[in-house]
């Protein structure tokens, strides 16, 4: 077979309005692309962009070295969306610009951010870990005596439970990506399992919960089952390498792999063991999903398997016709992604995307997809399946379950509408 021919294998459509086999993204595939010279287009930023001028930065020395880095000063347009309640000192959220990413790693800077009053600033001398209730010694912690201790390091995603919400209105809100799916965010948390220092602390057999408190001004409080924090639950104290961030829980925060993120208290200063849940104001009032029938589910922990499309999506602007790369993420708070379909024609036909390995658990996942785009009318949509099986379910199928007063866990399908004009919009189908 010559390269041609084996060039124009890849280009086999597999599914309805030009999806092509994922084969383009697997070993080899990518070599094959090249030697045809048949590269890929990338959907843009609906912003104009102007093109590089005269190379001035080889006419003189460049800057020097600096004790802490930044970014590029043309890369900051890349930026959080950021809602605060009006009247409140950082009560709200700033969500991370999902579509200016690439890979599954959310840059500290990015980090979402969530917060019921505003950011600490706790001097890390000064702070403390008190480790109490149902336990044989109580025990309190220094950060330096923390950091003493055996550490584990995972990457694992968190994602707010009010995430989509925006998705959840009778009519497609009008923006982009980030700003509606932007509240989950993945880093590499290194920290101590919870399950040495309560080992250390000795639980009661009466045990079988841990309130869960933070140092900020609302003192957010949260009950976890104690299945869980014996589990994989973290002390974290690192973010990709460095300490935490403020906004992320500086000095040190509870993290929850796969729960929904509030339980991942943040500034973390008090854990009471006790026997039943606390029945606190952040888990009652808040993060409970009311049900068609009146009923309230409450305790309802692991984020469903989700995934959305981030390149193309809402507020880019097509290239006009031709072979494009679809790129984007999928995530299950129980467990690793097993697959993720594609489909160009608003869900009539399905082909499977390529997966970025390593699939770890209850980490981002990235997954990529060959299209050929005819310059008609598409709606593009992803359809996540994780390796219990679970299968992320349409919008219209999540509102018939869970009833329309639902505000809390949407993990349904995305639609992004791709139009003759060019222009990327959000969609319901
Ligand atoms: N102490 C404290 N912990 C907290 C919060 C808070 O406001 N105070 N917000 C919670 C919520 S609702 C979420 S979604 C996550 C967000 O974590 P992040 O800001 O690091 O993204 O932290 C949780 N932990
Ligand atoms: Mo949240």
């Amino acid at each position: 077979m010559s390269d041609r021919e084996r060039a124009l294998e890849h280009y086999q459509p597999v599914a309805g309005n030009g999806l092509l086999h994922r084969r383009l993204f697997l070993a080899g595939g990518a070599a094959v692309v090249g030697a045809g010279s048949l590269g890929l287009l990338t959907a843009r930023p609906a912003r104009a962009q102007s093109p590089p001028g005269l190379p001035e930065w080889m006419r003189a020395p460049g800057a020097g070295m600096s004790g802490y880095g930044r970014r590029s000063r043309f890369e900051e347009h890349v930026q959080r969306y950021v809602g605060s309640a009006p009247g409140t000192t950082g009560s709200g959220s700033s969500r991370t610009p999902l579509e200016q990413l690439e890979g599954t790693i959310t840059p500290n800077a990015l980090h979402f951010e969530r917060h019921h009053s505003g950011i600490p600033e706790i001097d890390p001398e000064q702070h403390r870990l008190l480790l109490h209730g149902l336990v044989e010694r109580p025990l309190v912690f220094s950060m330096d005596a923390l950091h003493r201790y055996p550490m584990v390091t995972r990457i694992q995603f968190i994602e707010c439970s009010g995430n989509s919400r925006p998705n959840l209105s009778s009519e497609p809100p009008a923006t982009t990506c980030g700003d509606i799916h932007g509240m989950v965010s993945c880093s590499e948390w290194t920290g101590i399992p919870l399950s040495v220092l309560l080992e250390e602390a000795g639980v009661d057999p009466q045990a079988q919960w841990l309130l869960c408190e933070g140092a900020d001004a609302a003192a957010m409080s949260r009950s976890v089952p104690l299945a869980k924090a014996m589990d994989d639950t973290l002390i974290a104290l690192y973010q990709n390498g460095e300490s935490l961030r403020p906004a992320q829980g500086y000095p040190v925060r509870l993290f929850l792999p796969g729960y929904e993120g509030n339980i991942s208290v943040k500034w973390l200063r008090r854990i009471k063991l006790t026997r039943e849940p606390t029945m606190t104001r952040d888990e009652t009032s808040k993060y409970t999903d009311l049900l068609p029938g009146g009923k309230s589910l409450i305790f309802t922990f692991p984020m469903g398997v989700k995934s959305v499309i981030t390149s193309p999506s809402g507020g880019m602007a097509m290239q006009g016709p031709g072979l494009y790369q679809i790129s984007g993420l999928a995530w299950s708070g129980s467990g690793s992604i097993r697959r993720v379909e594609v489909s160009a024609d608003g869900g009539e036909t399905w082909a499977e995307a390529a997966l970025t390995e390593p699939l770890l658990s209850k980490a981002l996942t990235r997954f990529r997809m060959a299209w050929r785009w005819n310059g008609g009318p598409a709606l593009l949509m992803s359809r996540a399946v994780d390796d219990a099986g679970a299968v992320q379910p349409t919008r219209a199928a999540l509102l018939t379950e869970k009833g329309s007063q639902v505000s809390y866990h949407n993990h349904a399908i995305q639609v992004w509408q791709v139009a003759a004009d060019n222009q990327v919009t959000n969609a319901y189908a």
